[in-house]
This record gives structure tokens, sequence and C-alpha cells, in this order.
């Protein structure tokens, strides 16, 4: 195992804060034991508890007007996978990748397998790319790629996403995440019925591919880079999607893919009810698909979305398994750092979930009781489980503090002055 960051520093940099994390931890620990809450066995669900970071999170994103570089950009996928090892060395809670073919495209797989193993990290769901042209490319995606109205195109983007599936069976992947840019900018442009069937006859050929074991992931989005209409646009779409696709099919949950205000931790519900959520892109917004850091606008609808996530587990909901991954772009942060508070963020939801009274709950809604049902969830999010998040992290090998941690170890001015600057790093919004 090669560590990114030394134990040492990691140990330095722990040794003033363990003290007082004791004390946090003890004191927080008899308050969830009066509420009947044993705080280490949430501890131990935290622990275990992972997010997948995706590749192209590490370089800086950028809007459509400009992008602005950070010192030390990942120049491929193996410094791509150097940075997400210092995030799972310092959080403890991303030990899988997620990547973007082609950006992260390498010629020799079984390197890149053996340097993922070496880093400690898996491979989580793999991503397709049928919303931009590549280098070399036969036919354009300027119209579409799996509902475009010409054939040959559509045939061009099934073969790209049979050839991701190749590429994550060599690195060991289980699952194909599946987004399209289709859609129309004009009333008129799309015939809605025509598109939608040519893009589920070109999924029926990517579905026949899947290996046994695999899942296959679409993701739907209401607009951009189509401004009209989309061809996978909302929940119901994706849903239509799953259930004629077959068993291995399953819906993937973007929360910036949706209107604003939309009631997404109900979105999660009718999915788990009918066996078809796949998993999650997990993100914040305020205003549309801004990728912004997970939790950095609404807490509360990610601990909602949480909250059906636990019910979901400890009801032992038939089925239940979502992939969870993060889905970010970066323009004014440290990539690291961002995806480091975001995975804290998306494992802090996780808690508070767990610490929801659930019995308690399910009485107050049989009673109609809408005030105290409120006063229950509210009450698990208003708890400061940052004792419980940083004691797991520190009993892994984590950090204390991830983000003072990564400052204190150099690492950013260390790969700066060991990668050139890069025009493009393959990073964007997805
Ligand atoms: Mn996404």
């Amino acid at each position: 195992m090669t560590s990114m960051i030394s134990a040492s520093v990691i140990d330095a940099d722990n040794e003033g804060r363990l003290a007082a994390l004791r004390t946090d931890y003890d004191r927080l620990g008899e308050t969830l034991a009066r509420r009947g809450i044993a705080i280490d066995d949430i501890k131990r669900k935290v622990a275990a508890y992972g997010v997948a970071i995706p590749s192209w999170g590490v370089g800086t994103g950028g809007t459509r007007f400009a992008r602005f570089p950070g010192a030390g950009e990942p120049r491929g996928i193996f410094d791509k996978l150097e940075d997400c090892a210092v995030i799972h060395e310092l959080t403890r809670a991303t030990p899988t990748v997620s990547l973007h073919i082609p950006w992260d495209k390498v010629g020799d797989l079984s390197a890149l397998k053996q340097r993922g193993d070496d880093l400690g990290l898996g491979f989580d769901a793999m991503n397709s790319n049928t919303f931009q042209d590549q280098p070399g490319q036969g036919r354009s995606y300027k119209f579409g790629s799996l509902s475009h109205t010409d054939a040959a195109t559509r045939a061009q983007a099934v073969e790209h996403n049979l050839e991701c599936i190749e590429i994550g069976k060599a690195l060991g992947s289980k699952a194909l995440t599946v987004w399209v840019g289709d859609g129309s900018n004009f009333p008129g442009q799309s015939h809605f019925i025509r598109a939608f069937e040519r893009y589920l006859d070109a999924m029926k050929s990517i579905y026949a591919a899947l290996p046994d074991d695999w899942r296959i992931f679409t993701e739907h989005k209401m607009f951009e880079p189509a401004f009209y209409s989309t061809v996978v646009q909302d929940w119901g779409t994706n849903y239509l999607i799953a259930q004629e696709l077959g068993p291995k099919a399953f819906c993937l949950v973007d929360l910036g893919h949706h209107a604003p205000n939309t009631n997404i931790e109900m979105i999660v519900a009718r999915l788990i009810q009918f066996k078809k959520l796949g998993g999650f892109h997990f993100n914040d917004s305020k205003y549309g698909d801004d990728d912004l850091d997970t939790g950095s606008i609404d807490p509360y609808r990610l601990f909602l979305v949480f909250n059906e996530l636990v019910d979901a587990e400890v009801s032992g909901a038939p089925g239940f398994d979502p992939a969870h991954m993060l889905d970010q772009s970066h323009n004014v942060t440290d990539p690291i750092e961002s995806l480091m508070v975001s995975a804290t963020e998306v494992a802090r939801a996780y808690a508070q979930g767990l610490l929801v009274d659930r019995k308690a709950l399910g009485g107050y809604q049989q009673d109609n009781d809408a005030l105290m049902a409120s006063q229950t969830l509210k009450a698990a999010f208003r708890t400061d489980v940052e004792p419980i998040l940083a004691m797991a992290r520190l009993e892994s090998g984590g950090a204390i503090d991830p983000v003072a941690c990564y400052r204190a170890s150099g690492y950013r001015a260390k790969v700066a002055a060991e990668r050139p600057a890069v025009t493009s790093g393959g990073g964007g919004i997805v």
C-alpha cells in the first residue's frame, strides 16, 4: 500500500485535537444514551459508510463562461487517483472512485487497476460520455446521441457504452451510469415520442451487453445542455426506462437535476418502494444544476433524503442497495478540500438519519400529530454528530480535522511543483 499522506503527518495533527475529541464524544454519548441510543453503534455504522469520488471532481470545473485552473491540477487519471487517495486517507469515507470515459481512458488497464490497489481504492460505477464530441470520432453528438435521428450516430453512442463496460470489467467495476445531454432547444425541433423510442432501443442494446452481476443506472436531468426539452427529463421518465430495460436497470438521482424546491426525498421514497433506486450523485444547488458542495446550501434536504434511506435500511427494504457518489464542480475552492468536506457532509446526514426515533415518528404519523412528527426529525437533525464522525475517522486511521491536516501536509504545494499546468484536465459539469 502506498500512502499519499504519511501517518506521521496525520498523527501529529490529531495529537493536539485528541483530548477535546474524547471529551466531546463522551458528552455526546451521555446525551444520546438518555435518548436510548448507543453512540458506539452509530459510530460503527458511520465508519462502515462510503461514498464514491468522481474522478472529474478533483480537477477545477468551471462554468460555460470561464475556468480558472488551480495549482497542481491532475494531468490524467493516475494523478486523479492520487488526489482521491488523499481524500480517502484523511476522511476514511471515500474508498472508491467513479471513472469517466474517455476522460480517464488509458492504454494499460492492468496498470490502472494495480495503481488503484496500491492506493487502496476500488472502482465504482463507470460513466459514459456521449454529450461531447471526442477527437477522431466519426459522428457528432451535436443533435443527440442515443436518441439521435441518425442510426449510425446512435450505433456509435451504443458502441462507446459497450467499451465503458469492457473497461469497467477490467477494473472491477459493477455498474454503468448513463447520462445523455439529448434533447431539444426549440418547440417542434424533436418529436418527443420518436426520440424516446430511439433512446429506449439504443439503451436495450447496451443493457443486453451488461454482465449478469452489473447494474445500469440512468440519470435524469430536467434541462441543460438542451434548454427546451430533455429526453430523460425527470424521475418519471427515468422510472419508465428502468421498467422497460429490466431487473438490472435502476434510476440514479442527481440532487442538482431537478427544478428548485422539488421534493427530492419523496422521489427517493417512491423509487425505494418500487425497487428502482439505483443511487445518487450528491451535490447541492441554489438555482439549478449548480453542482455546489454537498450540504452547502440546504443540509436539511440532504438529511431528509438520508432519513428515507435509513428508513429503508432499518426496515430491510427488499433489493435496497443504492450506490452513493458525489458529483460536484469546484470553481473557487481546492477540489480536494471540497470533496473531503462533502464526503463528511454525506456521512453527517447518514449519522443524523440514524438518530431519528423511528418508533416515536411512526406513532406521531399514526396519530396525525404533525408538530411532534416534525420535531422528531428536527431533534435528530439538530444533534451535532461531529464527534461521532471525527472518532470514526480517527479509529480508521484518518484525520480528526481532514481540512486542517491536509493544509498542514503541504500536499497541494508539493503537487503544484510536480505537475505543470495543463489547459484541460477533463473537468466539467455532468
Ligand atoms: Mn450527475
